[in-house]
């Protein structure tokens, strides 16, 4: 079933409906003030927000060609600021995604490249880590995923000075716990969620406390706590993801809003309302900005981890949440990695700009160290897209981007230029092969007439994979 919808007219760079004029705020004309008033360490380093949908399409914003979700404070810091609309997450699916955006690493040797409950290493070096070291007060608010209670994975093992939120990727499932983590102890909530386990998955009998909202206002009350001194805020709410405990009632949120009344399907009016939350989310990290005089200051990257998800009754074809894309999560086609990303730097990056620079997770980590003037490690998959944000010339670039997963039997995929290659399984003979300059939607496999291609990327596909003993192809 599917709305009826206008073709999008342009797939690599969907309409600007939402690219609206720029206004300068009257804070822009306060900033140099601002600026003499605080520390020089403060108005020298920017403050960097980084914000994870979990879950969330290519197609799901109104920015990025979405007709029937209301998206007006994403499409407004899309305006203010840079579409990327070739930006690919680190995985398909969270776990392996998150640990490529934390360690710069892609899935061909990072350590977590799949759902599991496997922690990272204290070698393992993070994003947080890197930026704590340049002198930034760093938090997480919402899922990590990449450890559990009691391991050296933990975030305030792994650089972030302070942690609330969800350890576990099944925990985060629910969007009523019983508890949440602050730091490294359980915050025990009003819900009641029976049979919770180990983890605290399920689904509450007695729904009180919205994660959601919980997590909205720690992420304001971090702000407000640090707005004195260099932050670096990754915000990582589960929005719009299932609670798959949940069966088709997985879609958990509070009431339906604006959607009450449509005419869609009511897990659909629940996707909806939960990307209207996060929507919110943001419009208010924007105005607490705002009111402490941070908004010119501060670098505010969203995206999210992987494409839309067929969980908890979501049907992701209704609003076409994978816009013009094949695939959705747990696919290597677009639709399962290309996610909607949106930077904003008032007078850094240009108001209302796209661009069609193909990067990926593994450039966080260099890009914000940058921004941050913090040292990288040396081994990364990323560069710095630093000079794309600021509309300067591209000079380095990743050989070409890889992924690689282990669900549904296996599979890998390289994106080099125009050129996608997808094989199943991993290290098997078969490799597809599109032009994705003149086939977006992957509809038309070339490999046959272009075989030298197809070896350059095979080639690719071989040098990336490094044998794990934690990640084995099941036969
Ligand atoms: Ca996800
Ligand atoms: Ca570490």
């Amino acid at each position: 079933m599917r709305l009826p919808s206008p073709p999008l007219p342009l797939p690599l760079s969907p309409p600007l409906s939402c690219i609206g004029s720029f206004r300068l705020a009257s804070a822009a004309l306060l900033s140099p003030l601002l600026l003499l008033a605080l520390p020089a360490a403060a108005a020298d380093k920017p403050n960097i927000i980084l914000i994870l949908a979990d879950d969330l399409g290519y197609g799901d914003l109104g920015c990025f060609g979405q007709r029937h979700i209301q998206t007006p404070r994403i499409d407004r810091l899309a305006a203010d600021g840079m579409r990327l609309t070739q930006f690919y997450a680190g995985s398909t699916v969270c776990a392996p995604s998150r640990c490529v955006l934390m360690t710069g690493l892609h899935t061909g040797h990072c350590y977590i490249r799949g759902n599991a409950k496997y922690n990272l290493r204290p070698e393992d070096v993070t994003l947080a880590e890197v930026l704590n070291s340049a002198g930034y007060a760093t938090g997480l608010v919402g899922k990590w995923g990449l450890g559990h209670e009691g391991s050296a994975g933990v975030p305030t093992r792994q650089g972030f000075d302070e942690f609330f939120g969800y350890l576990d990727q099944h925990h985060a499932h629910n969007y009523y716990p019983a508890f949440l983590m602050r730091g490294e102890e359980r915050e025990e909530l009003k819900n009641v969620v029976p049979g919770e386990g180990d983890f605290g998955s399920g689904v509450a009998t007695r729904k009180i406390e919205y994660s959601p909202d919980l997590l909205q206002r720690e992420a304001l009350a971090f702000i407000d706590r640090h707005r004195a001194e260099p932050f670096f805020l990754y915000f990582a709410p589960t929005l719009p993801h299932a609670n798959n405990e949940g069966g088709k009632n997985g879609m958990e949120v509070p009431d339906l809003g604006q959607y009450a009344g449509q005419d869609f399907p009511d897990p659909q009016k629940r996707l909806a309302a939960m990307i209207g939350r996060l929507d919110d989310a943001l419009g208010k990290i924007m105005a607490k900005l705002k009111e402490h005089g941070l908004d010119e200051n501060t670098l505010v990257l969203f995206s999210s981890d992987n494409g839309p998800h067929r969980e908890g009754g979501n049907d992701p074809t209704f609003f076409d949440s994978s816009g013009p894309l094949r695939g959705i999560k747990r696919d290597l086609y677009e639709g399962g990695i290309r996610v909607p990303t949106i930077a904003r730097w008032p007078g850094k990056i240009r108001a209302g700009s796209t661009s069609d620079y193909a990067g990926w997770f593994p450039d966080v980590l260099p890009t914000l160290a940058e921004v941050a003037g913090a040292t990288p490690p040396t081994n990364l998959d990323g560069v710095s897209f630093l000079p794309t944000l600021l509309g300067a010339q591209q000079k380095d670039r990743p050989p070409y981007l890889y992924w690689e997963f282990y669900e549904g039997g296996s599979a890998q995929a390289v994106r080099l230029g125009k050129w996608k290659a997808i094989r199943r399984p991993l290290g098997g003979e078969r490799i597809e092969l599109f032009d994705l300059s003149q086939d977006l939607a992957e509809e038309r496999d070339v490999a046959a007439a272009n075989p030298e291609v197809v070896a350059r990327l095979k080639a690719a596909m071989d040098e990336s994979h490094v044998e794990s003993p934690l990640w084995k192809v099941k036969k």
